[in-house]
């Protein structure tokens, strides 16, 4: 892939939003994200056909703007909401199954141990999500802060893997990520509580 599309990567689901997640995403792509991913999960968060009911208006604006829509885990809803990728976690699907099932999907995988990277298979995926970078208050189950050394750590080892990072990133810290190695910054909070979406996508 283009590392140049995780540049601005924005994730939601409508537990992140204090207002309509629809009109979150619109000033989001307006102010220049570049992907979006659809994580709907965790506390607060919708179900089966209200799921895929905002699923579908969501992947429908990023079809008319141009901008790919990854899904978070969930295979059932590639084919669903016709989706450009998706995105795993180390005890999700495995990367291996989700290669044979769908050749021509963007598929991204996050990493967040040494160990994790050693019983990935790298060369079945287009990006590597690293992280969380800071302490995040928006996944209940995340891991222990890493810091920016392990963004500079992977790019070393692997300059040609596109890599995002994630957790904790605002606008007052993105531009440190960015120099420790990644290709892009992706965010949840730092977009969904934001009161000037504008100001800060474009500060990211
Ligand atoms: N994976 C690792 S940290 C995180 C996810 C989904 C949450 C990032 O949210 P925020 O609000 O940008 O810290
Ligand atoms: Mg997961």
């Amino acid at each position: 892939m283009n590392p140049s599309l995780l540049r601005k990567y924005f994730i939601m689901g409508s537990q992140n939003c204090h207002k309509d997640p629809e009109e979150i995403l619109i000033e989001a792509i307006e102010a220049g994200i570049t992907i979006f991913q659809f994580r709907e999960k965790g506390p607060g968060s919708l179900k089966a056909e209200a799921k895929i009911n905002l699923g579908k208006k969501l992947r429908q604006i990023c079809a008319t703007n141009n901008i790919p829509f990854i899904i978070n885990d969930d295979s059932d809803l590639v084919d669903l909401l016709e989706v450009d990728g998706i995105h795993v976690g180390q005890s999700d699907q495995s990367v291996e199954l989700l290669r044979k099932k769908h050749p021509d999907l963007l598929i991204g995988l996050s990493i967040s141990t040494e160990t994790e990277l050693k019983q990935s298979n790298l060369d079945l995926v287009d990006y590597i999500g690293v992280g969380p970078i800071y302490p995040t208050r928006s996944k209940v189950d995340a891991k222990k802060a890493i810091g920016t050394g392990w963004i500079t750590q992977l790019k070393n080892k692997y300059p040609d893997l596109p890599i995002v990072a994630i957790g904790g990133i605002t606008e007052n810290n993105a531009l440190h990520v960015m120099k420790a190695g990644a290709d892009g910054v992706s965010v949840i909070s730092a977009i969904t509580q934001s009161d000037n979406i504008k100001k800060t996508v474009n500060n990211l």
